[in-house]
C-alpha cells in the first residue's frame, strides 16, 4: 500500500506486534473495531519462543485467530501488506530486533515500547532508521493513536476512555509530545474543546527519541486533513528550537498551540530531573520558561500557563470554523463497546450464575485458605495432614483425638504388600513401560466391595442393622438369607488365628480415644457369630476403620446426625483408603522404576486354558460335549 511520506497510518494499515502482548493486542483490536475497520490492524505477533501458532482474540464479540510466529522470515512472507510493526521487546532485546525488521523494505514505521534501551543503541537505531526512511517512535513510548486508522498497543488506555475522548472517529486536531500519560490528557482536553483528536503521537521521554517534535509537525502540517498542530514539550533538550525554526521559515503554517511542561523547575534551587530521562535542562536553553518564549515568539499559541490550553485550543478551533476552515461534521453513534466479561463483572455491570460451586478452599486472596484457615495458620497451629484433611474434607477443624485417629487410618493403610489387588495391578502397568499417574490409577481403579472399598458399604450396613436394633444374630441371618456379604467381615489372608494387627491397632485406639464406640461393639459382636461359623470371617481392616469412624461422626459433637449419615452416603469413607493406599501404589510404582523390571507377561503354567476342543494339559474339553450341556 503506497502511501504519502506524511501519512504514517491509515485505515488499512497492518502490523505486526513483536512480544507475547496479548492484552495490548486485544486493546488493538477492540479500537478498530469500534473505528468500523474492515480488517484488523494486528496481523500477526511474533514472538520468538515456542513454534509457530495461533491465539484467539475478540473481533467485536465474535472470536478470531491470529498467527504467532517465531521467526521473521515467515511473518514477512506471509503479511507482504506489513508495513508497521509494534515492537514490545524488552530493553537488552529491542536493539537487534528493531534492526532485524529494517531489514525488511516493507516496513515504514516502527513503535518501540521498551524503556531504558541504552542511548547508544537508540542513537544506533535513529541512524539505521534515517539511513532507510523508516519511521521510529520511541523508544520509552507508549506509541501513538489516529482515530478511525491505527492504535499503536496500549495507547488510549482502555475502552472507557477512548469512547469518553472520542478517538473512535477523526478530528482536525493532531498533538505531538513526549509523555504517553500527557497525550491521554491531551485527548481529553481536544475532544472537549475541538471536534477531536486527528493523530496523537509521543515521541517518548528519552534523550535520543527515533522520531522527534520536528518530525511528526511536519507530517501533520502536511496532512490537509489535519487543521491545528498542538506541541507539548518539556523541560530538558532543544528538539522545540526546531520547530521554532520550522515556524519561521515557512514550514509550519498552521495554527500551533504550544507549551512546555515543567515551569516548575525554576521553584527549585537546584536542576530537577522529572520523570523522564531526557527530562533536565542543562542549559538555561533547556528551560520550559525559555522554550516557551521562543516558541511564542517564533508565532506559536502559547498559552500563559497550561491550565489555559484548553482555552487557547478552543478559540482556535472556533476561529478556524468561522473562517469554514474547518466544517464540523455530525456525530456519529457512539459505538458499542463489547466489555470483556472479567472487566464488566469487576465494573458490577453483570452478574452469571456460576458454573461451579466450592466451599472447601479458596485460591483467590493473597493467602491460600483451606476451609476458611489461612495456609500460614495451618503451619502456625501444626495441624497436620488430620486437620487439612478434617478441613478440607468436612470444612471444619475435628478434635485433635480426631485427626490422630485420621492420620493412624492413612498409615495403617498405606500398604499391604505387592500382592493385594491393587499393588498388583500398579506394578503390572509401570513395568508395561506406563507412567506414574496412569500406574497408580490402574490400582486405584480395583478399589471396590471386595478390595478395600468396603468402607462405606460396611459402615451403611453396620448403621442400618444397628439402627433397626436388630441383634448381631438377626444381622448376620438377614444378609445370608439375601444372600449377601456382609461388607467389612473376611479377609483373605487374616483370621481369629493369624489376626490383623493393624485392627487391633484401630479397636484400640477407638476404645481409648472416643467418646463412645457403640458401632464398633455391636461389629465386634457380628464378628464373634462370623468367626464362629468360619475363622477367616473376622472384622477386617475396611470393616474396623468403617464403624469407627461411624462413631466418630455420630458422637464426636463435630457433626450433626444428617450431616453423619450424608458422609456415610457419599462415600468420605472409601476415600481414605484411596487416599492412604496411593502412599503403596505410589511405592511399588518407584521400586518397579527403581529395578528397571521388564514388561509383565504371566506365566501359562499358571493359566488354566478352558478353550473348547483345545487339549490344554489340564484339560480337555470336548466341543459337543459343551454344546449339548449348555442346550
Ligand atoms: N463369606 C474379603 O474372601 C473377602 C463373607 C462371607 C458373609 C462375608 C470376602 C469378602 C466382604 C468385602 C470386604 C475388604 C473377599 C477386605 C481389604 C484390604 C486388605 C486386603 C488384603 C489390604 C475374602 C468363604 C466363605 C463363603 C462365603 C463366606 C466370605 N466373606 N460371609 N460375609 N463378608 N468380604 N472386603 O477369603 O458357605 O463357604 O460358601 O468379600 O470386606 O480388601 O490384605 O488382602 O489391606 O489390602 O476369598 O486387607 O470375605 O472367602 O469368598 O471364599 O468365602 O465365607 O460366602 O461361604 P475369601 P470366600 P461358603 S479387606
Amino acid at each position: 500500500h503506497e502511501r504519502p511520506w506524511y501519512t504514517a497510518f491509515t485505515s488499512e494499515t497492518r502490523a505486526f506486534v513483536f512480544g507475547m502482548q496479548p492484552r495490548a493486542i486485544q486493546g488493538m483490536l477492540d479500537f478498530d473495531y469500534i473505528c468500523k475497520r474492515k480488517v484488523p490492524s494486528v496481523a500477526a505477533m511474533i514472538y520468538p519462543f515456542g513454534g509457530n501458532h495461533v491465539q484467539k482474540f475478540y473481533w467485536g464479540t465474535k472470536e478470531t485467530l491470529l498467527h504467532v510466529f517465531n521467526n521473521f522470515e515467515d511473518a514477512i512472507s506471509k503479511f507482504q501488506e506489513v508495513d508497521t510493526v509494534v515492537n514490545f521487546a524488552s530493553s537488552r532485546s529491542v536493539y537487534d530486533s528493531t534492526l532485524e525488521f529494517m531489514k525488511y523494505k516493507q516496513i515504514k514505521t516502527i513503535s518501540i515500547i521498551a524503556e531504558g534501551v541504552p542511548e547508544r543503541y537508540a542513537r544506533k537505531i535513529l541512524h539505521e532508521a534515517k539511513k532507510r526512511e523508516v519511521l521510529i517512535i520511541g523508544p520509552a513510548t507508549v506509541g501513538g493513536i489516529k482515530p478511525g486508522c491505527f492504535k499503536i498497543g496500549n495507547t488510549g488506555g482502555m475502552m472507557d476512555n477512548i469512547i469518553s475522548s472520542k478517538l473512535y472517529r477523526p478530528g482536525s486536531v493532531s498533538y505531538v509530545s513526549k509523555s504517553g500519560g500527557m497525550s491521554n490528557e491531551l485527548n481529553n482536553i481536544i475532544s472537549r474543546k475541538t471536534d477531536g483528536v486527528y493523530e496523537g503521537i509521543a515521541i517518548g521521554g528519552d534523550r535520543y527519541p527515533g522520531s522527534t517534535f520536528i518530525d511528526h509537525l511536519l507530517r501533520f502540517e502536511n496532512d490537509l486533513n489535519c487543521k491545528v498542530l498542538v506541541l507539548l514539550g518539556e523541560v530538558g533538550g532543544i528538539e522545540e528550537y526546531q520547530v521554532c525554526n520550522a515556524l519561521r521559515d515557512g514550514r509550519i503554517k498552521k495554527p500551533l498551540i504550544a507549551w512546555c511542561i515543567g515551569t516548575c523547575a525554576k521553584m527549585f534551587a537546584t536542576e530537577v530531573q522529572f520523570g523522564h530521562a531526557g527530562a533536565l535542562a542543562q542549559s538555561d536553553l533547556e528551560t520550559a520558561d525559555a522554550k516557551n518564549k521562543a516558541l511564542k515568539d517564533a508565532g506559536a499559541i502559547v498559552p500563559e500557563t497550561f491550565e489555559k490550553l484548553p482555552l487557547a485550543l478552543h478559540e482556535t478551533y472556533q476561529k478556524l470554523v468561522s473562517e469554514r476552515i474547518i466544517v464540523p461534521t455530525s456525530e456519529p453513534e457512539i459505538p458499542k463497546v463489547p466489555i470483556d466479561y472479567s472487566w464488566a463483572q469487576e465494573l458490577g455491570l453483570v452478574r452469571k450464575p456460576a458454573s461451579f460451586v466450592s466451599t472447601i478452599c479458596d485460591d483467590r486472596g493473597q493467602e491460600l485458605m483451606y476451609a476458611g484457615m489461612r495456609i500460614s495458620d495451618v503451619f502456625k497451629e501444626s495441624i497436620g495432614i488430620g486437620g487439612v484433611l478434617s478441613l478440607l474434607w468436612f470444612k471444619r477443624r475435628l478434635p485433635e483425638y480426631a485427626c490422630k485417629f485420621i492420620e493412624m487410618i492413612l498409615m495403617l493403610t498405606a500398604d499391604h504388600g505387592p500382592a493385594v489387588s491393587g499393588a498388583h495391578n500398579t506394578i503390572v502397568t509401570a513395568r508395561a513401560g506406563k507412567d506414574l499417574i496412569s500406574s497408580l490409577c490402574s490400582g486405584l481403579l480395583t478399589i471396590g466391595d471386595r478390595f478395600g472399598g468396603a468402607l462405606d458399604g460396611a459402615a451403611e450396613q453396620f448403621t442400618s442393622a444397628y439402627d433397626k436394633s436388630l441383634t448381631p444374630r438377626e444381622f448376620v441371618n438377614s444378609m445370608r438369607r439375601q444372600n449377601k456379604l456382609i461388607l467389612g467381615i473376611g479377609h483373605k489372608i487374616k483370621s481369629r488365628n493369624n489376626p490383623d494387627f493393624r485392627v487391633e491397632i484401630i479397636k484400640n485406639f477407638a476404645i481409648t480415644n472416643f467418646p463412645s464406640t457403640k458401632l464398633l461393639d455391636y461389629a465386634l459382636a457380628v464378628e464373634e457369630i462370623t468367626t464362629a461359623k468360619k475363622d477367616s470371617l473376622i472384622l477386617n481392616l475396611d470393616g474396623a476403620i468403617a464403624v469407627c469412624f461411624v462413631d466418630l461422626l455420630r458422637e464426636s459433637g463435630a457433626f450433626t446426625r444428617e450431616e453423619a449419615e450424608e458422609y456415610i452416603k457419599i462415600g468420605a469413607l472409601n476415600g481414605l483408603f484411596v487416599l492412604g493406599r496411593s502412599i503403596g501404589f505410589t511405592g511399588h510404582y518407584l521400586d518397579q522404576k527403581r529395578l528397571k523390571q521388564g514388561l509383565y507377561r504371566h506365566p501359562w503354567d499358571d493359566i488354566s486354558y478352558l478353550v473348547p476342543g483345545v487339549e490344554t494339559g489340564r484339560t480337555f474339553v470336548n466341543p459337543d460335549e459343551v454344546e449339548k450341556k449348555s442346550a
